[in-house]
């Protein structure tokens, strides 16, 4: 049997005591757990007739289970699609749909307004919940764990993680068995992972950044997690003294130091602060390093490429770049056409290795637009390379707002503002936001004589999108600004609405 991932991440513990989770009410599991409860999920899926590459969406809140069917998904040879709680019935069609998921994994509380849904799209539907029941967890409980695990290549695919385009509806990024595990060994050795770690979860899991470079990591060292339902600043606080590494989004660490509780004696247990999913302000990093004595260690990737460069684990951790590439990733500053442009000149940042993705699930011409025949990726991201090699994420040339590390697509947003009958357009922006570094503004252009309100573009809102894309605030115009080509200039809104969150 061959099976990469099984092999490295989950049999090395399979029968081990040692915790691999530590939940808040303080209870844990083990290696050994955790292990017959993924080879119980993967043995209820094929029950079901899930079968090798299919593919298993699951809308869950976070838990044990969660990282269980990720697992469990591994040993079956499936195919692992986590989607964000927050996405709307509308949204959710569209992944079940376009995935042709065999099996939707929700919430309880959701069923049965997913029922219809599901149905449509032929999805077995079944439930978990955060407490260990719903309906798939009762049938994996009473199950015997999958006694033969699913041979698999590294070229097959391991998971689907849905990221949306300046233009379109969202596209699925394949990852394969090799995309993954080759990843998390280069992290590993590159940041020192080992058994005795104890790292700080509270990400959510259904992103590369939870679900892939912490979980994969701590998997494939033996060590352990305090695993978190979310970021919340007074657990986070309480569990530093007990912890030895962190990885967050930007905001985790403007949380942490607007506490006076966050403190050198406070950290001192800590060996290493990853930081990651969007720009951490230099500033941001200096004050760290003032409070705790600990330089937060940057390092940048994309759904489509995993993690792609990072600050050293020993050398200058530099404030404001993303460090160096990977071992075995190469990585460029190119022109339009592809052309590396000389150290020190901006461009876009292209990226290649056995962590770039293998496309996107049935789009062959965005597939085409994005990856280069000679195996580049173009990130979209606008990039500088110093001569030494350190890069420094200047800009994005796709049109995308990160907020508090989840991505706003200002396109899609428009297009449901647009579509109300009392609005003519509008631009979303994104502008500097204390907490979440970037949040979304709306500037809309109203109908003549219509009376628009802010609030009456909520229900539309409401049920298109989830609640992180809407606009934090929306402010009415008469017209937008455009360019002598009639192209809405969107670099002058955001000027012009730059303070509207400052404190
Ligand atoms: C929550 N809300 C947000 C966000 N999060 N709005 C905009 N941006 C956000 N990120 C909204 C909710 O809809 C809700 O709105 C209100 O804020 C409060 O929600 P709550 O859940 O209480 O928010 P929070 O706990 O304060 O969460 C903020 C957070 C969280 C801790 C920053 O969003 C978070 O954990 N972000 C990390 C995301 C992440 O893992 N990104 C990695 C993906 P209302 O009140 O209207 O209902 S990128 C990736 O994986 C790449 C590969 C990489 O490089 O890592
Ligand atoms: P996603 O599509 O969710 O995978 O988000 C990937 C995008 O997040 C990248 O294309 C970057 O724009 C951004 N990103 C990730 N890490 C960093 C970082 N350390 N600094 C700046 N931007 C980042």
């Amino acid at each position: 049997m061959s099976n990469p991932l099984y092999t490295h991440l989950l049999a090395p513990h399979r029968s081990s005591d040692a915790p691999f989770l530590t939940l808040p009410a303080g209870e844990t599991v083990s290696y050994a757990q955790f292990h017959q409860r993924c080879g119980q999920f993967a043995q209820v899926l094929i029950d079901m007739g899930a079968k090798p590459g299919d593919r298993i969406a699951a809308q869950v809140h976070k838990s044990a289970d969660v990282l269980a069917l990720y697992g469990g998904c591994v040993m079956a040879g499936l195919v692992f699609l986590p989607l964000n709680p927050a996405y709307t019935v509308a949204e959710l069609d569209y992944f079940v749909a376009n995935s042709g998921a065999r099996v939707l994994v929700c919430d309880p509380a959701n069923a049965a307004g997913l029922a219809d849904m599901a149905a449509r799209n032929k999805a077995m539907l079944v439930t978990m919940s955060t407490d260990r029941t719903g309906t798939l967890c009762d049938l994996a409980q009473g199950c015997t764990p999958l006694a033969t695990v699913e041979a698999r290549k590294p070229d097959d695919l391991a998971a689907i993680l849905y990221t949306s385009g300046t233009t379109g509806r969202p596209k699925g990024a394949m990852l394969s068995q090799r995309n993954l595990l080759s990843n998390a060994q280069a992290l590993t050795g590159l940041w020192q992972f080992t058994k005795d770690d104890h790292l700080i979860h509270a990400l959510p899991v259904f992103h590369t950044h939870g679900l892939f470079v912490a979980t994969n990591i701590t998997l494939l060292t033996g060590g352990s997690m305090a695993f978190m339902p979310r970021f919340d600043l007074d657990a986070v606080i309480a569990a530093l003294p007990h912890a030895t590494t962190m990885m967050g989004v930007p905001t985790f660490y403007t949380r942490l130091l607007a506490d006076a509780r966050l403190t050198k004696s406070a950290t001192s247990n800590m060996r290493l602060f990853i930081s990651g999913s969007a720009p951490l302000l230099a500033d941001t990093h200096r004050q760290f390093t003032d409070r705790t004595g600990h330089r937060i260690l940057e390092r940048y990737g994309m759904t489509e490429t995993n993690m792609s460069t990072s600050n050293p684990y020993d050398g200058e951790r530099r404030p404001g770049t993303v460090g160096l590439p990977l071992p075995d990733v190469e990585a460029k500053v190119c022109d339009a056409t592809g052309q590396e442009l000389p150290r020190g000149e901006v461009g876009t940042l292209e990226v290649r290795g056995d962590n770039v993705f293998q496309g996107y699930w049935q789009m062959p011409d965005k597939t085409a637009a994005e990856l280069r025949a000679d195996g580049f990726f173009i990130t979209g991201d606008l990039a500088v390379m110093a001569q030494d090699g350190y890069v420094t994420i200047v800009g994005r040339g796709k049109d995308l707002i990160i907020a508090g590390g989840l991505n706003i697509y200002p396109k899609e947003v428009e297009e449901v503002i647009d579509a109300h009958p009392d609005v003519v357009e509008s631009a979303v922006v994104g502008v500097p936001h204390p907490d979440l570094g970037e949040a979304a503004v709306a500037v809309v252009v109203p109908k003549g004589g219509a009376q628009l309100g802010p609030d009456m573009l909520q229900p539309s809102l409401d049920a298109a999108l989830a609640r992180f894309k809407h606009p934090r605030k929306v402010i009415m115009i008469d017209a937008l600004p455009r360019n002598t080509m009639g192209k809405v200039q969107k670099a002058a809104l955001r000027d012009t609405y730059k303070d509207c969150f400052a404190t």
